[in-house]
């Protein structure tokens, strides 16, 4: 036995001095080190699963691969489990076999030979990995639940030594604002899980549904669980439309506790988190006597942060939420419990005597300080009961309680002071994690939240902060991406949001930092496209969407795919692949339909881009502006007579100033008879983008004498909405080489001292 043992650690360390062919291991996340070796191993029907004896998760580590394999071949494979370690690996046989010499917790070492596999591991988690590997090896058909025949059932020969970058490796899902079952719920840990996430932080309350069952307070469920009804479109739509019917759900205790055995047997950790002491309006519906006004409260129906929250005044909101918790410790076996703690108003607290009295018998200086109250009251129950917790970053406000663990949400800075304090800190900024945000043009995309994540910003991610020193940085346990459900209410949604932008944070919370290669993860993850697909999960194309830029009168289109082809119409027809390829700039000579899609493998994987140019008099003619835009360019500087409309959603061709008139004066360039001048605005008031108060234009010849030609105020009873709204002057054929626009901002709102923006995309001139 140990003479087999050696032999193949010798291949370990000879094989250094092989090449490393990376091109053959297409597997997400990518390896810490991988050799090829000649030939392959094939799975047949009569191949042998060995797993050692007496030891049950390893048994459910084979069994699962079993379960895997069986599905995709349908093979009904034979386990046999071994009492010591076989002195020779059998041929057609593929081993699991606990090894001590495997230092990572989480490693394994994967030897893919042409007679036999052997997977070796400290622990079953490791080996389990080696099986995700090893699955994953076989090729992109052992992602399918259902038999394919037509496939070759090899794995390329070779030998893989891997373990996690991070041990914290997590992905989230809100079920409060949107209701998944459990099933589906089975289904997410199942795709965590292939991509090597430990951590799956559930999250089960908020104000739009209580969704966990507590024995002890049956109408949390009963009346937190259910709202009246839900907002229709975003929350920033005005006025704001709502569905009509009831929207109900919850996890009884013992679905969660089969939801967390399944996840066991997948060595996924989960978190689950009981928000407070804000967004809590579902729990206070139902019990009102905890919330400082007493009630009547309602379980939310639309989106946002709300100004009801538990009373920190009362004692009876602590031996409420100590029996909440108790329950909740019972039933989940992990060291954390996340507690929620942000985005808590004060408003209530401020006006509430309890609460008053709470900070003066406890001398305490403010409401910050009554929330860091609050949640050390939290942690110490919390600790009762053998746990830990864990919160989001507005826990350090007012104080972090000791052993807290933060979730750094806003940024980096809670996470980099946390490690400061020498605690933990989960890494999870908007800027990177938040999967509920935009991955494409938004535009093109289903309704979101807002925000923009492509997979290759996910992919660029570094968890540690650059300004960490070496013992700091050993605090930041990893990170997690987050799936917030208010405008994702279907599992194929969530599918949506979280692929492949998952697959990039697998890379980074696993892979070691220098193997990380942008160009290499997007070749592999053409591959796992096809695995992705298989296993039928809905992830989105977007990475396919094409691109377009128009610039001195030609279209140029490009995709994040290098290997994509782009095939392109100006007819408003669909692109087919005999439609014309886009391989250099396209000239337009007139307003014209464009339509482009990208081509791979004779189908096109994407959307097709529809955009509309405005080929006018004015095009890619200078002008001057009394202030320029910062942060809302358009993209290039002569952004108002590009060509190039803005859309809904979108703001790639919208040009924004905040609190400053727009005052173009475009030069023609030699005097030309104008028929019509018209212009879009944008209106997003809940982004504080206003209409004008009035349109103004003027014309010259010489630059310095400008004559009014038309102006038009704007009225503003519609104030609210999301919406394009166009103007536009007659001038008859009047002549002149300078045109003046000027476009009089709303001004500061009233009542508020916040500053308003002024969107225009193009100054048309016919
Ligand atoms: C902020 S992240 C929230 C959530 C929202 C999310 C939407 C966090 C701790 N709070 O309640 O769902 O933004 O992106």
């Amino acid at each position: 036995m140990r003479r087999l043992f050696l032999f193949t650690f010798l291949l370990y360390s000879t094989s250094k001095s092989l090449a490393q062919v990376s091109t053959v291991v297409t597997v997400i996340p990518q390896p810490v080190q991988a050799y090829v070796r000649e030939g392959k191993f094939e799975l047949k029907p009569t191949t042998r699963i060995h797993f050692p004896q007496g030891k049950a998760d390893w048994a459910t580590v084979a069994q699962y691969f079993m379960g895997i394999a069986q599905a995709s071949t349908g093979f009904q494979l034979t386990g046999i489990p071994y009492q010591t370690v076989p002195t020779s690996l059998r041929e057609n046989g593929i081993y699991f076999i606990p090894d001590e010499r495997i230092e990572q917790s989480e490693g394994y070492q994967l030897e893919i030979m042409p007679l036999f596999v052997a997977i070796r591991a400290r622990t079953a988690a490791g080996a389990f990995y080696g099986a995700q590997t090893l699955r994953q090896m076989f090729g992109p058909s052992m992602g399918s639940s259902t038999p394919t025949k037509d496939s070759a059932w090899t794995a390329a020969a070779c030998i893989i030594t891997d373990y996690p970058r991070f041990s914290y490796r997590g992905m989230h899902l809100d079920v409060s604002r949107h209701f998944f079952p459990v099933t589906f719920i089975k289904r997410y840990i199942d795709l965590l899980a292939t991509h090597k996430f430990n951590r799956f932080h559930w999250h089960l309350t908020d104000d739009q549904g209580w969704r966990i069952e507590i024995k002890k307070y049956p109408r949390l469920h009963q009346i937190g669980g259910c709202r009246e009804e839900t907002l229709v479109g975003h929350a920033t739509d005005a006025p704001p439309r709502f569905d009509g019917k009831p929207y109900c759900g919850y996890y009884t205790q013992e679905e969660i506790r089969e939801v967390v055995e399944y996840a066991r047997q997948r060595f996924i950790t989960i978190i689950p988190e009981i928000e407070m002491p804000g967004h809590a309006s579902a729990a206070l519906a139902a019990y009102p006597e905890l919330g400082c006004t007493g009630g009547p409260y309602k379980v939310a129906k639309t989106w946002g942060v709300f100004e009801d929250v538990f009373c920190a005044g009362n004692d009876k909101t602590f031996e409420f939420l100590a029996d909440v918790l108790k329950e909740v410790c019972a039933l989940f076996p992990g060291e954390y419990i996340h507690i929620g703690g942000d985005e808590c108003p004060k408003t209530r607290w401020k006006a509430c005597p309890k609460c008053q009295k709470r900070i003066s018998t406890e001398k305490l200086k403010n409401e910050d300080q009554l929330q860091s109250y609050f949640i050390r009251r939290i942690s110490e129950i919390v600790a009762r009961y053998g746990k830990k917790i864990i919160g989001w970053d507005e826990i350090l406000e007012g104080g972090l309680p000791a052993g807290a663990t933060v979730m750094s949400w806003r940024g980096n800075d809670g996470g980099i002071a946390a490690t400061k304090a020498g605690q933990y800190a989960i890494m999870c900024p908007t800027s990177h994690c938040y999967f509920d945000y935009y991955q494409s043009d938004p535009a093109q995309e289903p309704l979101a939240i807002g925000g923009f994540l492509t997979v290759q910003r996910v992919y660029d991610y570094e968890p540690v902060p650059a300004s960490l020193t070496a013992e700091e940085a050993r605090f930041i346990l990893g990170a997690q991406g987050n799936v917030w459900t208010e405008y994702i209410s279907t599992p194929e949604q969530v599918e949506y949001m979280a692929f492949p932008r998952a697959c990039a944070l697998s890379e980074v919370l696993w892979t070691p930092a220098n193997k990380r290669a942008p160009g290499d993860f997007m070749r592999r993850l053409r591959n796992h496209f096809r695995f992705l697909e298989n296993m039928g999960v809905n992830y989105a194309r977007s990475y396919y969407d094409v691109k377009a830029t128009f610039n001195g009168g030609y279209v140029s289109l490009s995709t994040a795919d290098a290997q994509a082809q782009i095939k392109y119409t100006l007819d408003g027809s669909d692109p087919k692949p005999t439609s014309p390829g886009m391989y250099s700039p396209i000239p337009l000579s007139k307003t014209t339909t464009l339509k482009a899609a990208a081509l791979v493998d004779g189908k096109f994987p994407g959307r097709i881009l529809t955009v509309r140019y405005v080929v006018h008099k004015a095009l890619n003619k200078p002008y001057t502006l009394s202030t320029q835009p910062s942060q809302y360019s358009g993209g290039e500087k002569y952004a108002l007579t590009n060509g190039s409309i803005g859309a809904l959603r979108s703001w790639y061709h919208w040009v924004g100033l905040q609190d400053a008139d727009f005052d173009p004066v475009i030069d023609l360039e030699t005097i030309t008879p104008i028929q019509k001048i018209s212009v879009n605005f944008l209106v997003g008031t809940g982004y504080l983008i206003y209409p004008p108060r009035s349109i103004e234009v003027f014309t010259s010849n010489d630059g310095e004498n400008f004559a009014s030609v038309g102006k038009r105020e704007i009225p503003v009873n519609e104030l609210v909405g999301n919406r394009i709204e166009n103007v536009s002057f007659n001038l008859n054929g009047i002549g002149a080489r300078y045109v003046k626009l000027v476009a009089q901002r709303y001004g500061p709102l009233p009542g508020s001292n916040e500053k308003t923006w002024l969107f225009l995309d193009e100054i048309m001139v016919e």
